[in-house]
């Protein structure tokens, strides 16, 4: 059942995202914390690298997430009632790293075409001005997609460091956030996040993206799940959803997930980083 209000679904089509939406509450995103610090734990290497994608297909918790009626209502409104969860990515600042997001656009280097889909980003903890929220430029997701500088810098959390130069920091707005909180952000908005500056982590969840089932992936292959109504189209290879952690078979997939990616993400890349 679609859940946004007209004034929220015409904010998101002027400013190219919507923010903030109740999701979690702030014990239920503490859950979640506690999910990633467990596996962080137990399993050490599994969510660095390229590990911090694709974590729905290992954990029931994230499985959850992506499934969650009130996420799914509010991306129906923006994509439309056939919904695949197309992947996911886990962005943790810690607060003794040098982290930063540089401005970007998502539709720039992911292949997903049309751009019916909608990236949703939920803060698993407090998302401010001092930990790093994002930032995003409002309107700039109606202009075409913009060029690309790829940096490589090896604090930059995105693969290959794109960056779109000369983003007026002024004019973009702070996403600010309450842990259990959500943001839908466009394919084409140029959003970008500073350094944490606090002492504790900043944690951000992100469901990129979800795509409507008419959406085909052009540079290679992705692993989707069927989140929402019907799928005629059939692009896409469909994997089982986990009933528990880090079972071997899940864990099989998700290496097999992440390898294609990664040749999504380097695409025509003469350098791979480390994500
Ligand atoms: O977590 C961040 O700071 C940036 C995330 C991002 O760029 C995205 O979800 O598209």
């Amino acid at each position: 059942m679609p859940n946004l209000s007209k004034e929220q679904i015409n904010q998101y089509q002027e400013d190219g995202y919507l923010a903030p939406i109740n999701v979690l509450s702030r014990d239920e995103a503490d859950e979640v914390k506690n999910e990633i610090e467990y596996i962080e734990k137990n399993w050490p290497n599994e969510l660095e690298g390229l590990g911090r994608n694709y974590v729905h297909l290992i954990s029931p918790v994230f499985d959850k997430i992506c499934h969650n009626p009130k996420i799914l209502d509010a991306v129906e409104n923006i994509i439309g009632k056939n919904i695949l969860v197309c992947g996911t990515t886990l962005f943790i600042k810690n607060p003794d790293k040098k982290g930063f997001v540089s401005f970007h656009q998502d539709a720039k280097y992911i292949g997903l075409e049309p751009h019916n889909w909608v990236t949703a980003w939920l803060a698993i903890t407090d998302a401010n001005e001092e930990n790093g929220c994002m930032r995003m430029w409002k309107g700039s997701h109606k202009e075409d997609l913009k060029f690309h500088n790829q940096m490589f810098d090896e604090n930059n959390l995105l693969t290959r460091g794109q960056t779109v130069d000369n983003v007026p920091l002024d004019e973009t707005t702070p996403v600010i956030l309450k842990a259990g909180q959500l943001s839908l952000h466009h394919p084409k908005i140029i959003h970008g996040s500073g350094l944490n500056k606090s002492n504790e982590r900043r944690i951000g969840f992100a469901i990129q993206s979800y795509i409507g089932t008419n959406v085909d992936e052009v540079l290679g292959k992705i692993y989707v799940q069927l989140a929402r109504g019907d799928d005629t189209f059939k692009y896409h290879e469909k994997v089982s959803r986990p009933t528990e952690l880090m079972n071997d078979n899940d864990i099989k997939t998700r290496k097999k997930a992440n390898e294609e990616l990664s040749k999504i993400f380097y695409s025509g890349s003469e350098k791979i980083g480390k994500y």
